[in-house]
């Protein structure tokens, strides 16, 4: 790999030279001063603007390598906190020094997206990182805000979680501030370990912003610069799926009436019109970005997927530490194959037509016979196979291996 020179700010997504890197005074007694640039990226009252420490360039670096360090010109400390130039947040070391890997997930209203981030976040930390040698650990306020945003409802309290504000309303939940977490592996180079490390960046979109291209193109210029798309499907919004279920069923998995949800191939047209715009690419052009496309739910929709399926059995890919293309390759067509059946086609040629590599997944955030319950209880969530579309992006961006 080449060496960078840039990096993509994880907070606002802004592309810069290393060189740009700021730092800001980290002196409790320093002076504090108007922050334009964080009230902006808060949408704040400018007349109001929020106070924060100086921010300033750091002198005498080259293009590939940004200073450890930098004297405050007001109070004359040395600092170590690398802000971003667009958005004075503070930058995650592996930000700069190692790979991004941006992870959007989209759908509709209601087809699961934040269960399916809150509970991933989970998973990677206690199982999956650990189970492909290596730690993962939240950056700044992201652990906790993922505590109180997800970690407490689903783990603590047992419910399900509310459906998510649109970004426009609130800045603190993971629709408008990305979680972002660092991934650390072990590497064998050679005869020496190396630790390789990435930034993951959770996005956890609003459907309700997905609605519409203008607000799509302030609120999820993320969506461009990631290394994978999740894109999330309700089954609970497909009529030939729902006339096979029980009232009580549909009900307990679905948020909404599911007509009033936007149908998922608008939504895919609409981002992919977003990466079309963002990477100047013709209409003819495929996207690179690779997308998994994926049944959220699966626990509510087991009973009318055949018996002899791969799709019912666990996920094998933690424990045979490496991405098996034997059963990604089963599930992939068992899902394609149930698409059909569904008559879900449209969202398939949009997909095929604007994609040069995607792949069918099925998850349940929740996991098998944890339907909540009408007033919204869970049982601790158990999930089924929810790593399988996180893998395969990191199989498609070259982290973990594949057998
Ligand atoms: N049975 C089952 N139901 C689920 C699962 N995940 C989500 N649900 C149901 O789907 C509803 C919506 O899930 P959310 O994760 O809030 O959906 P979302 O995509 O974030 O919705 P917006 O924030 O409005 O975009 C929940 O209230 C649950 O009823 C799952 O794994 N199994
Ligand atoms: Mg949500
Ligand atoms: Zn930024
Ligand atoms: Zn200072």
């Amino acid at each position: 790999m080449a060496p960078k020179t840039t990096f993509i700010c994880p907070y606002c997504f802004e592309k810069h030279k290393l060189s740009e890197v700021q730092f800001r005074c980290t002196n409790r007694r320093c002076a504090d001063f108007d922050d334009i640039e964080m009230t902006k990226y808060e949408n704040g009252n400018l007349s109001l603007p929020k106070k924060g420490k100086k921010t300033f360039r750091a002198q005498g670096k080259n293009a590939f390598s940004v200073a450890k360090f930098g004297v405050c010109p007001e109070c004359g400390k040395t600092t170590y906190k690398h802000v971003c130039p667009s958005c004075h947040n503070a930058l995650p070391e592996s930000s700069i020094s190692g790979e991004d890997m941006i992870i959007s997930i989209v759908g509709s209203r209601a087809t699961g997206k934040s269960h399916f981030v809150g509970i991933v976040i989970k998973e990677l930390i206690e199982r999956i990182s650990v189970s492909f040698g290596g730690s993962m650990e939240g950056f700044a306020d992201s652990y906790s805000r993922w505590e109180s945003n997800f970690y407490n409802n689903l783990y603590v309290n047992r419910t399900k979680l509310d459906l998510t504000k649109s970004s426009l309303q609130n800045v603190d939940n993971g629709a408008y501030r990305p979680l972002i977490f660092k991934l650390k592996l072990r590497k064998k180079k050679l005869l020496k370990e190396a630790v390789e490390s990435f930034t993951f960046v959770f996005f956890d979109t609003a459907g309700e912003d997905l609605n519409d291209e203008d607000t799509m193109s302030t609120v999820n210029k993320y969506i461009c610069k990631s290394a994978g798309i999740i894109f999330l499907l309700d089954p609970m919004q497909i009529p030939e799926v729902t006339s096979q279920l029980d009232e009580s069923t549909i009900q307990r998995a679905a948020a909404i009436d599911w007509r009033q949800a936007a149908k998922a191939d608008d939504i895919m047209t609409r981002v992919s019109n977003l990466i079309r715009n963002d990477q100047k690419l013709a209409d003819t052009k495929k996207i690179p970005i690779p997308v998994a496309a994926v049944f959220s739910k699966f626990d509510a929709v087991e009973s009318l997927v055949p018996e002899d399926c791969t799709v019912h059995n666990p996920s094998p890919h933690c424990d045979e530490q490496y991405f098996d293309l034997s059963d990604w390759h089963n599930v992939n067509s068992e899902i394609q194959a149930l698409l059909h059946e569904w008559n879900a086609t449209a969202f398939m040629s949009q997909l095929e037509t604007n994609y040069s590599n995607y792949s069918y997944f099925a998850v349940s955030a929740l996991g098998l016979n944890n339907n909540p319950s009408l007033d919204g209880k869970i049982e601790r969530p158990r999930p089924h196979r929810i790593e399988d579309p996180v893998l395969w992006i990191l199989k498609e961006n070259g982290v973990i291996k594949a057998k």
